[in-house]
C-alpha cells in the first residue's frame, strides 16, 4: 500500500470477519522483528534435529517485513481443537481432517473477506509451514503466553489450539500489549512427565528427544534409548499437555475437528495396517505424514514398549516386512516381550 494512502484499520471489523471466517481468537501485533538469540541459539545447539528448513530462511523468520514487504501488522489467530478424552495413540490435533487444510481454509475466507472491505491491503497467510514464528505472535497479540511445556497456551481454551497468522502492511487502531499473564508459577509438571526429558529447559524442547518429533518428523529408525518411551504412542505426543493443569477445561471444538476412524484404532491395528486399509483411513489427515512404513515402525515401538504379548505374532511377522524400517522396529519390540 503508498504511504499516501496509509489506511488505518478498526481491529474491532476485523476480528468479527475473522470470527466469521472461523476463528475462535483473534489478536494484532505491531509487525516488529523478532530478536535473533532465541532461535539462533535453539539451531545452534541441535534441538532442530534434521529440520533444516527452520535454519534456512532465518532472516524471514525474524522479519515479517521479508514475507510482505511494508508488513505493519501481524494479525494472531487461533483455533480450538479438542474434541474428547477418548484414548487414542494418535495426538489430539491429528485425529481429524488436516488441520492445515481447515485452517487454510478458514484463512482464505478471512482474507477474500478483507480483500472485498478493504481493497489495497496487501495480506500474507501462514499456517504452520511457511517461516514464521506462530507462537511469538500468537503471544505479541496477546492470545495467551507460551508454557514452560513450550506450548502456546491460551485462557479460554488451554493448549488445545492451533494457530495461524496473516500479515498486513496497513496499521490497526488496536495492538495487544504482549502476551497474557505466565501463570506457570512454580507449577514443573510437563517437566516432570516428558517421558524422554525433551523439555531441557522451560520453554525449551530438543527435538531429537521429542517423541512428536520422533514419530512425525524422522524418517529414519528411532534412537534406542527412546522406544521404551513409545507407551501408547504412534503419532504425535500429548504428555505434556495432558498433565497441565491450564488444560483441565477443555472446551468442545466444532465438527470440523471431529476424530476419524482412523484414530479409533489400537497402536496393534496401526502395526497390522495393510496398505490398502492405509490407503483408505490417513489422506488428508496429518498421519499421511508419517508414511505407510513410518506409522508402522512406530506403532511397533509401541508394541514394544508396553511389552504387548498379544502382539508377538504380528511382531515375527512383522520381522520379515520387506520395509527395514518396520522389520528393525519389529525385532526391538520383540527383545522388549523377551
Ligand atoms: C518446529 C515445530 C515443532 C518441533 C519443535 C517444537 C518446538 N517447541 O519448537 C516439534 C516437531 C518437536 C514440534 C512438536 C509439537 N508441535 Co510443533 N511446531 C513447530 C513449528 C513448525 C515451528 C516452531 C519453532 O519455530 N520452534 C523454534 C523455537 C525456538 O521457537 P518457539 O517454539 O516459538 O519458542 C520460543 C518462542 O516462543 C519464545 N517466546 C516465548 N514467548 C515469547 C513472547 C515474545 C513476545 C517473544 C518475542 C518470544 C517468545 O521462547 C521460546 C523459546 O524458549 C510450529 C509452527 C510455526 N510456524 O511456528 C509448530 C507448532 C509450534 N507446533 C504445534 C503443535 C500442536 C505441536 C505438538 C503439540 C504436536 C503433538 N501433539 O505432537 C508438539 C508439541 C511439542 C512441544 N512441547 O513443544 C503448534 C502449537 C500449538 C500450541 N498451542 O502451542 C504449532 C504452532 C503449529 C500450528 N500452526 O498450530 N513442533
Ligand atoms: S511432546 Fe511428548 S516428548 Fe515432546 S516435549 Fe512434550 S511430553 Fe516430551
Ligand atoms: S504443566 Fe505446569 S509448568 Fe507445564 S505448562 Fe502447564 S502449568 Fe506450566
Amino acid at each position: 500500500m503508498a504511504a499516501e494512502e496509509a489506511l488505518t484499520l478498526p481491529a474491532e471489523e476485523l476480528t468479527q470477519l475473522a470470527r466469521s471466517a472461523g476463528f475462535d481468537l483473534i489478536g494484532f501485533a505491531r509487525a516488529e522483528p523478532i530478536p535473533r538469540q532465541v532461535l539462533a541459539e535453539w539451531i545452534e545447539a541441535g534441538h532442530h534435529a534434521d529440520m533444516d528448513w527452520l535454519a534456512q530462511r532465518l532472516d524471514a523468520r525474524l522479519d515479517v517485513a521479508q514475507l510482505l514487504p511494508g508488513a505493519k501488522t501481524v494479525v494472531a489467530l487461533a483455533c480450538n481443537y479438542w474434541r474428547s478424552d477418548d484414548a487414542s495413540p494418535v495426538a489430539r490435533y491429528a485425529r481429524g481432517r488436516d488441520y492445515h487444510l481447515t485452517l487454510r481454509d478458514r484463512l482464505r475466507a478471512l482474507r477474500r473477506a478483507l480483500r472485498s472491505r478493504f481493497p489495497g491491503v496487501a495480506d500474507y497467510g501462514s499456517v504452520d509451514t511457511n517461516p514464521v514464528m506462530e507462537k511469538v505472535w500468537a503471544a505479541r497479540a496477546g492470545l495467551g503466553f507460551v508454557g514452560k511445556n513450550a506450548c502456546f497456551i491460551t485462557p479460554e481454551f488451554g493448549s488445545w489450539v492451533l494457530l495461524a497468522t496473516l500479515i498486513l502492511d496497513a496499521q490497526v487502531d488496536r495492538y495487544a500489549e504482549g502476551p497474557t499473564t505466565d501463570v506457570c508459577g512454580r507449577c514443573q509438571l510437563c517437566l516432570t512427565a516428558c517421558p524422554t526429558g525433551a523439555l531441557v529447559a522451560e520453554r525449551v524442547v530438543d527435538a531429537r528427544r521429542c517423541l512428536s518429533y520422533q514419530t512425525i518428523e524422522n524418517e529414519g529408525p528411532a534412537p534406542a534409548a527412546l522406544r521404551p518411551a513409545y507407551q501408547q504412542i504412534a503419532f504425535g505426543c500429548d504428555v505434556c499437555q495432558d498433565v497441565c493443569p491450564l488444560n483441565v477445561t477443555p472446551v468442545l471444538a466444532g465438527e470440523r475437528f471431529s476424530p476419524r476412524p482412523v484414530a479409533g484404532l489400537s497402536v496393534q491395528q496401526l502395526a497390522a495396517l495393510t496398505p490398502d486399509a492405509y490407503a483408505q483411513l490417513t489422506p488428508g489427515t496429518p498421519l499421511a505424514r508419517a508414511g505407510y512404513d513410518g506409522l508402522r515402525r512406530n506403532a511397533a515401538y509401541a508394541l514394544g514398549a508396553s511389552k504387548d504379548q498379544a502382539a508377538r505374532s504380528l511382531l515375527e511377522r512383522l520381522v520379515g516386512d520387506p520395509s527395514p524400517l518396520v522389520a528393525d522396529a519389529a525385532r526391538w519390540a520383540l527383545e522388549q516381550l523377551g
